[in-house]
């Protein structure tokens, strides 16, 4: 019984100890080779639709932590097993050890921005554990009662692997930290903008509980496929433009700054969002035109697609019609007057008002090919999603809250917002009981490109339960859809509701 417990121990110190070296050596070499991130990277590369709907729908922006916590979860099961095994059969622990080792060596190798030594750091981290594992075991097989200093030195060696997994995994998880763009993003001074964004018009957020007009950087949605945030070195940073181009452009962070750079107040959202969904933000992009880059390049008239690439390898499709239509397009370097954050694209990243994020907003962005749309694809175009995704009309009511109780007797607020990017929202209406549609007050907003908030204020409620429902018109004058769809392939619809009591 006890050698067995000490099995389970020893498996667990080996697996400890070729995660630490596998993660402090990926630290130095390449991030995207620790053995962890690896696997879950080339997990979320091959999860089938279905189930990543399922997961974002479960766990939202905790999908991540899930998924590591998950795997981590695994590794444990597995290397108690592994110990148990090779307190029997030594060989068969041995060859499990090797079958993770190569699986996550292969995950790393197949990263996108592998490089040439990706192999190395879970290479060695499977050797250091396959070690522990023979050391360990061998300590414990040893073990009789009338071996008392073996007693003694088996404690040593466990405290010793113990300790090397400690070192070398919280060394990685340190110098991970040291390699964070915090320090340098603090050194960036933004220039001014040559052309400013617009003022902020008067009543923007004067409705009580409705969503703030702009959304700061930390309460901003974050959707990407990153298990851990890139840390784009600014230094050495650069986007180059290529492909069906009379002549490449490659510019630097510093190249950026210097250029003449617009501001504009611009609403992202993401085709992912369901009706009623949060995943929408609205705020000031700084950045250079993508127009003054592209016209830089000369582009070929029969290029009808841009193709980002990120740092990580993540791919974007953006058409060149919507990207050159004379709407503000840039790639941005600033978000609500400082540099980027980490999560949101540290250094650059492009913004294409009207279309979803997974056509346009590639973060990290390093790479513009431009090409044609029967040439290539991107990422999430590979898996089902639309070429062509416009951001469709639609609404959202923020107040009352869903299930709110409301005191009777007094006036109910009802408020939400509303975007329909580059067409803009003319008209709100709410519906409350089945009865008539009746017109909200629309916020006055900055332009075409972010939403608007709106407010309706409910007098002579009855007591009871009831239902708001809200739809938009937008700038064209066509009203927002009560078809009710799927965000796959090309972003939800219908008309959102809220149930409320008045009491
Ligand atoms: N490099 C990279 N860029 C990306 C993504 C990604 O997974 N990787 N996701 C896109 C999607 S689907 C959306 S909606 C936006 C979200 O940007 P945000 O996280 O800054 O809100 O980024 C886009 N750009
Ligand atoms: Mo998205």
């Amino acid at each position: 019984m006890v050698a067995r417990v000490m099995a389970v121990v020893a498996g667990l110190l080996a697996g400890g100890l070729t995660l630490g070296v596998g993660t402090v050596l990926a630290s130095f070499l390449a991030r995207s080779a620790d053995p962890v991130l690896a696997v879950g990277q080339e997990f979320i590369a091959r999860t089938p639709e279905w189930l990543k709907e399922w997961a974002i729908a479960q766990f939202g922006q905790a999908d991540k932590a899930v998924l590591l916590g998950s795997l981590y979860a695994t590794l444990v099961v597995l290397f108690a097993g592994i110990g148990l095994v090779a307190l029997r059969r030594m060989g068969v622990g041995l060859v499990l050890v090797a079958v993770l080792g190569a699986a996550a060596v292969g995950a790393a190798v197949h990263r996108p921005d592998a490089t040439a030594l990706s192999w190395l750091p879970t290479t060695v981290g499977t050797l250091a554990g396959a070690a522990a594992l023979i050391l360990l075991v061998r300590a414990v097989r040893g073990v009789t009662p009338r071996q008392q200093g073996a007693l003694s030195r088996r404690s040593v060696l466990f405290g010793a692997v113990a300790g090397a997994a400690v070192v070398t995994a919280g060394g990685g998880v340190g110098l991970n930290r040291s390699n964070s763009v915090a320090a340098s993003r603090a050194d960036i001074r933004l220039p001014a903008p040559a052309s400013p964004a617009l003022a902020l018009p008067p009543g923007v957020d004067s409705a009580q509980g409705i969503t703030p007009y702009v959304t700061s950087a930390k309460d901003f949605y974050r959707v990407d496929t990153a298990l851990s945030v890139p840390q784009v070195d600014v230094a050495s940073w650069s986007l180059r433009i290529h492909g069906m181009v009379q002549r490449e452009v490659t510019v630097s962070f510093a190249d950026l700054l210097g250029e003449d750079l617009h501001e504009r107040w611009m609403t992202m959202t993401c085709v992912s969002n369901e009706v009623g969904g949060n995943l929408v933000g609205n705020a000031r992009w700084l950045g250079v035109p993508l127009t003054t880059l592209l016209d830089r390049a000369g582009l070929d008239p029969a290029a009808d697609m841009l193709l980002s690439t990120s740092v990580d390898g993540f791919t974007i499709s953006t058409p060149v019609a919507e990207a050159t239509d004379g709407r503000d397009a840039m790639i941005a370097i600033g978000m609500n007057g400082e540099p980027l954050t980490d999560v949101h694209g540290f250094p650059a990243r492009m913004i294409v008002p009207g279309l979803y994020g997974f056509v346009s907003a590639c973060k990290w962005i390093t790479d513009i090919e431009v090409t044609r749309f029967e040439a290539k694809t991107a990422y999430w175009t590979d898996r089902g999603w639309a070429q062509q995704a416009p951001i469709k009309t639609a609404t959202r009511i923020d107040v009352p809250a869903s299930f709110a109780k409301v005191a009777s007797g007094q006036t109910v607020p009802i408020a939400g917002v509303a975007w329909a990017q580059t067409r803009g929202i003319s008209k709100i209406e709410i519906c409350i009981d089945d009865g008539d549609w009746i017109e909200a007050t629309l916020v006055p907003t900055v332009n075409d490109t972010t939403w608007v908030q709106w407010t309706y204020a409910w007098d002579g409620a009855d007591p009871g339960n009831h239902t708001v429902r809200a739809r938009a018109t937008d700038g064209t004058g066509q009203v927002q859809t009560q078809n009710v769809v799927k965000p796959i392939p090309d972003g939800s619809s219908g008309w959102p509701s809220k149930f409320f009591t008045v009491t």
